[in-house]
């Protein structure tokens, strides 16, 4: 792959102590990707680290938002960021170490025969470390219920460790997708299936991070539910998303 053809979009909201680890780790496995930080102008100061890198590591960048508006919105302007330049393949990743930089070969070598290759906890079995029960069945099961209820054929639609090329986003109507939290991610995927979009599940270890807090919370569950009935109307009544 050419130098300025991959970019690696991470979302981060205090995530300072595992950013500084990350992007040094990211450099070694996949030297000729390049890294686009999305910080939701976080009070430990994740920006102004990322700034510190991007000054003694090349290829590093950082996007700075004014204020948190959730996962979706943070990679929306990460999608834009990398449409305007000349990336062939765009990909989300966790700031927090529970997507391993170890895969992102295995992604680039499933990209070369499909347009969008997801990160699976649980394509084989599942595949989640430490994470506690409560948390691992409601994503188990959210998972499952997507499944159903919207016929897509992905068993991890909710994962964050993605590779894309560049025509899924390009065909996206990115201001159109309406989720801020995690169901971002079921959206985008369902759109690509409704597209035609040949779409690829690698398997990949989820470990829970061991730096930092989650930012899951209720409300991002509730947006869930909502998300599951429009797509499942869309699903029935309508052709094109
Ligand atoms: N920019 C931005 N990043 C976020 C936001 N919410 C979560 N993230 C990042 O998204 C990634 C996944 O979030 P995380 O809290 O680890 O979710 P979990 O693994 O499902 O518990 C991490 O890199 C977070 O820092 C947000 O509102 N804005
Ligand atoms: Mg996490």
């Amino acid at each position: 792959m050419k130098p300025g053809e991959i970019l690696i979009i991470i979302p981060t909201f205090n995530e300072r102590e595992n950013i500084v680890l990350l992007i040094p780790e990211v450099k070694k496995i996949l030297p000729e990707a390049d890294i686009l930080v999305v910080d939701d102008s976080s009070p430990d100061g994740t920006g102004q680290c990322v700034k510190e890198i991007a000054a003694t590591i090349n290829g590093v960048n950082l996007l700075e938002r004014s204020k948190k508006e959730g996962l979706g919105k943070a990679y929306i302007s990460g999608f834009k960021w990398a449409l305007e330049r000349n990336y062939q393949y765009i990909f989300e990743m966790d700031a927090d170490f529970s997507h391993d930089p170890k895969f992102l070969p295995d992604f680039i070598s499933a990209i070369q025969e499909n347009d969008l290759v997801i990160g699976s906890r649980y394509k084989s079995g599942v595949n989640v470390v430490n994470w506690p029960m409560k948390r691992l069945l409601l994503s188990y099961y959210a998972n499952q219920l997507a499944r159903v209820v919207t016929g897509i054929p992905i068993r991890d639609s909710t994962g964050g460790f993605k590779c894309f090329r560049r025509s899924v986003l390009e065909a996206l109507k990115l201001e159109k997708i309406s989720s801020s939290g995690y169901f971002f991610q079921l959206e985008i995927n369902f759109f690509a299936w409704k597209r035609g979009f040949r779409i690829k599940e690698i398997p990949i270890i989820f470990p829970d991070r061991k730096r930092g807090v989650s930012k899951m919370s209720t409300k991002i569950i509730r947006e869930a539910l909502f998300l599951l009935l429009r797509l499942r109307f869309i699903s029935f009544f309508k052709r094109n998303y």
